[in-house]
């Protein structure tokens, strides 16, 4: 049965300080959280949006380290890159702050105490990997050695990121820390675990039983986690970056970041509304939303509800709507191979663009499946729905209005059927619209808002008011005054989804007040109410626009390559007699030509101080042939002789394998008489 909630507390995941933020994380969590937010707002409902970022956790002290700077530096500088970006896009958060605040610590080391003191947490003692020269525990991260599975030399003690396999520290092959170079070994420590055992049975039936109505792919990972027999979770680590854990005798421990990170949605709701911030958390008529990504489900919708039942005063969430995840051209965003379009870059090449992204993402959203972003995509979705159909509904109303009526917005006479029917049509779509962002659809919804301008845009298009303008103008009047209530109704019902397009239709309809009820009705705008000047709502994209971005992309993939070529294990050893077998030698490039249907290949005469020679070589995609002429190549030359597209290749010409599969031909420093022998 429908519950009736006295206000809604909404969280978007807190965003790791180590790194920025892309479309991923856009499409993910803070689109749709942002559109049910506005929803909620525009529906004049009570509602808070919380966010902050996350600002521990060991990658953090990876990268510090990495940098040579303080963790504190670190978070310091992605704290603002993110908080920016946000805001760029309109992310309406009511609070974006931080777990190093002052505030959190409290927060969370209070729950933790309560925790402890109430005997809800278990001590344990275990061993733990521990480098004895920089006299610290290490975690899986700070432990690389050689993967069991592919044999990767570098595989981190909790991934391989090879062959991706989940490993152990203890799984590796010659464990190595990264700290010191030092082989780890292993010490006792105690640390204090959540049972998330106990609670297994009311889990199942709060989720299992309770919450048939969430996402499949929530539900269903729910389903398998409760399915295996859940353990307890440690809550502290041996670490120096983190809420010290606040127990006599547990110095150099913190509070695992699993266990401070969703506190920081309480932290920064008390950080927030110091007075009230406990009825957005403890009241049972609140409504408790978490939008995340679906690497976080576990977090959200078991150990952070155990955390809360176990302390004993808080809610439960009423619903989790994690999306899968969206990839990019193809390819899964990653943050450690650049391969992601960051969104402070994005607003800097599209500015005032915001809302093209928002609406693609949301066209494209990831809430049942993994989706891709591409870059065609975009510039289409722009091209042909933001400015063919919402932009040019809106811009032929108004520069209409404008040419007959002088901006005014006219008087509307007797309705004929043609209207009626629009209007009906129009005003279906507020409750069908309200139905899908009520169950967290929020691509569809945003579908259905574009249906609104379709409308306009057949209304217009059967209606022909430029014609009946030579006879009629009563009856233009009226077309224009619907047409003009119609453009009312999308700012309204795109407000959500476009708050900046939004904004400026409100502005060029001269229009102060609104609100989500106001939807489906045709008196929004006055007769007499006097328009502002008619701008675009939207633009074209142009191809140049859509190629550089592509090429960016690119380039990025590339410069990771360059950055993280590792040079192949050296084959095994042979003796000198092996190596004098070769015959290497020097040879000048007397003609060179493409082979003709063979994109790869190029054909070369060489004069090599005997016979000249013709030498076939797959090289054609790196150079153009007139640039190899007159140059001198080292080449293989007792290789039994071979054909290639009917022509007999007499040798090998040597090349250089470069990171990326180029390749570039091998010469001499210094110019030596062809036939000279390598050695
Ligand atoms: N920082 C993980 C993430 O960004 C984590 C979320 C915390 S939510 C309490 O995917
Ligand atoms: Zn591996």
């Amino acid at each position: 049965m429908e519950k009736k909630y006295k206000r809604t507390t909404v969280t978007a995941a807190l965003p790791y300080a180590n790194g920025g933020v892309h479309i991923g994380h856009l499409a993910g969590v803070y689109v749709p959280a942002d559109i049910y937010v506005r929803y909620l707002r525009l529906k004049k409902q009570d509602v808070k949006f919380i966010c902050g970022s996350d600002e521990h956790g060991v990658p953090i002290t990876i990268r510090a380290r990495k940098e040579g700077i303080t963790p504190q530096a670190v978070v310091d500088r992605y704290h603002k890159l993110i908080k920016d970006s946000f805001e760029g896009f309109g992310i309406s958060f009511d609070i974006y702050s931080r777990t190093t605040s002052k505030i959190h610590e409290e927060v969370a080391s209070d729950f933790f105490k309560k925790l402890y003191d109430e005997g809800k947490l278990v001590e344990k003692e275990n061993e733990q990997l521990y480098d004895e020269e920089a006299h610290q525990f290490l975690a899986d991260r700070y432990i690389i050695g050689e993967c069991p599975y592919c044999h990767n030399l570098n595989a981190y003690g909790d991934q391989c990121e090879k062959c991706g396999h989940d490993l152990s520290p203890t799984e590796l092959i010659n464990p190595k820390s990264t700290i010191s170079g030092s082989v780890p070994v292993m010490k006792k420590t105690t640390n204090w675990y959540l049972p998330l055992n106990e609670y297994q049975d009311w889990l199942k039936q709060w989720i299992l039983e309770g919450h048939t109505e969430w996402r499949p792919n929530v539900y269903g990972q729910c389903k398998s986690w409760l399915s295996m027999d859940l353990q307890p979770r440690a809550m502290t680590r041996d670490l120096d970056w983190g809420i010290p854990v606040p127990v006599e005798g547990a110095e150099g421990k913190v509070l695992y970041v699993w266990f401070d990170a969703p506190i920081g949605y309480i932290s920064n709701t008390k950080e927030l509304l110091p007075d009230s911030w406990e009825k957005w958390w403890k009241d049972p008529e609140t409504r408790l939303i978490h939008f995340i990504g679906k690497d976080n489900i576990v977090f959200h919708c078991i150990i952070f509800p155990v955390m809360m039942k176990a302390h004993g005063e808080y809610i439960m969430p009423e619903n989790v709507p994690a999306n899968e995840f969206l990839n990019l051209e193809g390819d899964k965003i990653s943050t450690s191979k650049n391969w992601a379009v960051w969104l402070d870059e994005y607003l800097v090449d599209f500015p005032g663009k915001q809302d093209v992204l928002r609406y693609v993402l949301t066209a494209n959203a990831p809430e049942t499946k993994d989706n891709d972003f591409t870059w065609s995509d975009f510039q289409a979705r722009n091209n042909n729905e933001l400015v063919a159909i919402y932009g040019n509904f809106v811009n032929r109303a108004l520069v209409l209005t404008q040419k007959y009526f002088g901006g005014k917005v006219p008087e509307c006479g007797e309705l004929q059927e043609i209207d009626q029917v629009a209007l009906k049509e129009f005003s279906d779509v507020k409750a069908e619209v309200e139905k899908l962002l009520d169950v967290f659809k929020f691509r569809d919804a945003q579908k259905e808002a574009m249906n609104l301008a379709r409308i306009g845009n057949k209304y217009l298009a059967d209606t022909e008011p430029w014609k009946v303008a030579k006879t009629d103008m009563a009856r233009v009047a009226t077309i224009l005054n619907i047409s003009l209530q119609l453009a009312a109704n999308l700012a309204i019902a795109f407000e959500p989804f476009l708050p900046f397009s939004s904004q400026k239709l409100r502005n060029m309809l001269n229009m102060s007040e609104f609100d989500w009820e106001q939807l489906g009705r045709t008196d929004l705008l006055e007769a007499g109410h006097q328009l502002n000047k008619v701008e675009l709502l939207f633009e074209k994209i142009e191809d140049a626009a859509i190629e550089a971005q592509v090429q960016k992309l690119e380039d990025k993939k590339k410069a990771n390559a360059a950055a993280n070529y590792k040079a192949k294990p050296i084959r095994q050893t042979i003796n000198y007699e092996d190596f004098e077998k070769l015959d290497i030698r020097v040879g000048t490039v007397l003609d060179c030509k493409k082979v003709p249907k063979a994109d790869k290949l190029l054909q070369f005469t060489i004069a090599d101080g005997l016979e000249n020679r013709t030498i076939v070589s797959g090289i054609a995609k790196y150079y153009q042939p007139e640039e190899l002429i007159d140059k001198q190549v080292c080449f293989i030359a007792n290789l039994a002789p071979r054909k290639l597209r009917g022509i007999e290749s007499q040798g090998m010409i040597l090349s250089a394998e470069n990171f990326d599969g180029g390749l570039s031909v091998v010469t001499t420093l210094s110019e030596v008489k062809p036939g000279s022998e390598v050695k």
